[in-house]
């Protein structure tokens, strides 16, 4: 039999086994095979709950050294790939321009739309992978990555290529979105509708070559209206691909119960979220992805009704919104920061929302735990309490990562 499994002692396991507490474990220890968790406990119960063929097979062994080990961490809503950045724009909000003020003006979103069809492939791609860096750094193992800046055919394919081509050459994985009904780009000035039609019209062949993996739009008064939403959405139907949202982020457009009859994986902002949408996203099974870092970076006022979603049951994600104009956030651990300081969730909330949460709001089930069968990504921490992930800002206390079962650098 093959020597072919991995024993990680010495760590204080942050399971999340359970629907609630941390599941913590002292003096645990993983048992990997390849990317996959084969056992997860405390050492002591190695003998008693391992076979000894299975244990035989031990190859390798690493000390983790005592340290905190959480899943791997999941940024489940990103517009990573841009060309340029918008300083300057933010510069003139605190001159007294609005977010809306800027879009209108037709700065915002398409003023990065230019940026990034004018920047090469490589450069596109060079900029992606710097950020995508620095939000591994701090262990983050699953990243996800949606278009929007391209907003042409040829552009829009450039942009997910890219965000491919970042999970093919960097220890993570990359899930890409389709969000080409982010803006209407220039080309359709005003024709908003033939917009719609024409990227519904490029979604089977982007499909057809492997780069969507989700479709998302942007539902908002400067954005897309839930009818053309529809359209959207029931493009992506007739190609079995599973959609997100937009919802609610600067006022109430429906666009939460429209996503649930689509069955959503998840609604995303979500500040003026309705109770009907609430039940709706309940009913459906739809997580929210609560983005503190564009509430922050606007300054919003309007907070996402937190203690209703808790109430219902409805599961949360937090992730960085990672993107030029409304959350250049780079710190998937500030946001756990920021999700407890400004929405008030509870540490342990904001940990579950950037793993197990995260990871369904991709719709993804392989990870997020960590229990026997899950993917083996895990991150060693130097903290003492996993309450600290959401106490410190600015510190970042990630000693080691694991992704799919070796260690990485970053
Ligand atoms: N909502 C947002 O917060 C970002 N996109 C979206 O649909 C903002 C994108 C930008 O300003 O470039
Ligand atoms: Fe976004």
């Amino acid at each position: 039999m093959s020597a072919d499994l991995v024993l990680w002692r010495n760590a204080r396991l942050v399971t999340l086994a359970g629907e609630r507490d941390w599941g913590l474990v002292e003096a645990g220890a993983l048992l990997t095979r390849g990317a996959q968790i084969e056992w997860a406990g405390a050492l002591v119960d190695l003998h008693a709950e391992v076979p000894a063929a299975l244990r035989a097979r031990v190859a390798a062994e690493h000390d983790l050294g005592g340290a905190l080990v959480t899943p791997g961490l999941v940024d489940c809503h990103t517009h990573l790939v841009y060309g340029g950045q918008r300083a300057r724009e933010f510069e003139l909000r605190l001159h007294g321009a609005s977010y809306e003020d800027i879009a209108r003006a037709g700065g915002g979103i398409r003023s990065t739309v230019a940026a990034t069809r004018a920047a090469s492939d490589d450069a596109l791609f060079a900029s992606a992978h710097q950020r995508a860096l620095t939000l591994m750094r701090e262990g983050m193992t699953t990243l996800e990555v949606k278009s929007g800046y391209g907003l042409a055919l040829e552009h829009e394919r450039r942009c997910l290529a890219t965000a491919r081509r970042l999970g093919n050459e960097l220890p993570l994985t990359v899930r890409t979105t389709y969000l080409a009904a982010h803006a209407v780009p220039p080309e359709f000035d005003g024709r908003p509708d033939d917009y719609v039609d024409a990227l519904c019209g490029w979604l089977p062949a982007l499909n057809a070559e492997g780069l969507v993996d989700a479709v998302d739009a942007f539902c908002e008064r400067i954005g897309f209206t839930p009818g053309q939403t529809r359209r959207v959405f029931e493009a992506a139907r007739a190609l079995g691909l599973p959609v997100k949202l937009h919802a609610e982020q600067l006022s109430d457009q429906g666009g939460a119960e429209l996503a649930a009859q689509f069955g959503a994986l998840s609604c995303d902002h979500l500040e003026h979220l309705s109770p009907l949408g609430e039940h709706a996203m309940r009913a459906a099974g739809t997580v929210a992805v609560l983005l503190p870092g564009a509430f922050y970076f606007l300054r919003d006022t309007q907070l996402p009704p937190v203690a209703a979603l808790r109430q219902a049951g409805v599961p949360m994600a937090l992730a960085t919104d990672h993107n030029p104009g409304s959350s250049p956030a780079l710190s998937l651990l500030l946001m756990l920061h920021m999700g407890c300081t400004l929405f008030r969730l509870t540490p342990e909330e904001a940990l579950r929302g950037v793993t197990v949460n995260g990871a369904l709001a991709l719709g993804l089930t392989d990870r997020g735990r960590l229990v026997a069968g899950q993917r083996a990504d895990f991150v060693a921490w130097e903290l003492e309490h996993p309450n600290e992930l959401a106490y410190w800002f600015g510190r970042n206390p990630c000693a080691r990562v694991v992704f799919g079962g070796a260690l990485r650098d970053a």
